[in-house]
């Protein structure tokens, strides 16, 4: 079978914010960019920290690459894990302004939508498979309140309404090394884990339909 036949997977990432040059998941989207996973295409882009670009650009994406899954990938600095994300909430509470300095505050990510989405990947397989392969991972209850959160509402909104083949979910990464040394005392992860923790739970999700049934609950 010729590659442009595979079904494709779409992962994102965002570009640097918050001061930063990088941002680890930009440099994860370039690492994986046209890789084949378990027999899909990894299709990818990078999305800009501005909430008016969000929704349109994934929209276009779902049309474009009509992906059979979606992982969108973001950076949370001060995090120590691949952050496997289970929620994602109808609200943004900006802490600091986007791109375009736009800063909004409490507001829902979509009108008259439901207060919140769990992530159709297999998140527990996921974490199951990174800890296996001896990468640091958790399940996360909160994806935020900026514009990662956003996103992860957008594309869950996009797969339970027009989208319903595709499955999506979010992963939260740590800073990189050359980040964390400005951010004294914080973890950080190389970007060659974090590459292939990502490749990993791709792969897992692809392959799984149902979730493992074990306990991944936290007190936060
Ligand atoms: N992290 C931010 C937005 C872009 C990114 O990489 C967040 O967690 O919302």
């Amino acid at each position: 079978m010729n590659d442009q036949a595979l079904p494709n997977v779409l992962v994102t990432g965002f570009e640097p914010f918050g001061g930063e040059r990088v941002n680890p998941s930009a440099e994860i989207v370039r690492a994986l960019d046209g890789e084949i996973l378990n027999g899909h295409r990894v299709a990818t882009a990078i999305l800009p920290v501005a909430f008016a670009s969000t929704l349109p650009m994934l929209e276009a994406l779902l049309e474009t690459h009509r992906p059979v899954l979606v992982l969108a990938t973001g950076q949370a600095g001060g995090r120590s894990e691949l952050s496997i994300e289970r929620v994602a909430a109808n609200l943004i509470d900006a802490r600091i302004p986007d791109a375009d300095g736009v800063q909004p505050i409490d507001e829902p990510v979509i009108a008259d939508a439901p207060a919140a989405y769990f992530s159709t990947l297999p998140v527990k397989a996921m974490l199951a498979r990174l800890r296996v392969l001896g990468i640091p991972a958790a399940l996360s209850q909160s994806a935020g309140a900026y514009v990662c959160n956003q996103a992860f509402y957008a594309l869950a909104h996009l797969v339970a309404t027009r989208h319903r083949g595709t499955r999506a979910g979010f992963v939260h990464v740590p800073w990189l090394p050359e980040q964390a040394v400005r951010h004294h005392g914080q973890p950080s992860m190389a970007l060659g884990t974090m590459a292939a923790g990502v490749r990993a739970a791709i792969e897992c999700a692809v392959a799984t339909r149902r979730d493992l049934r074990v306990a991944g609950g936290s007190t936060h």
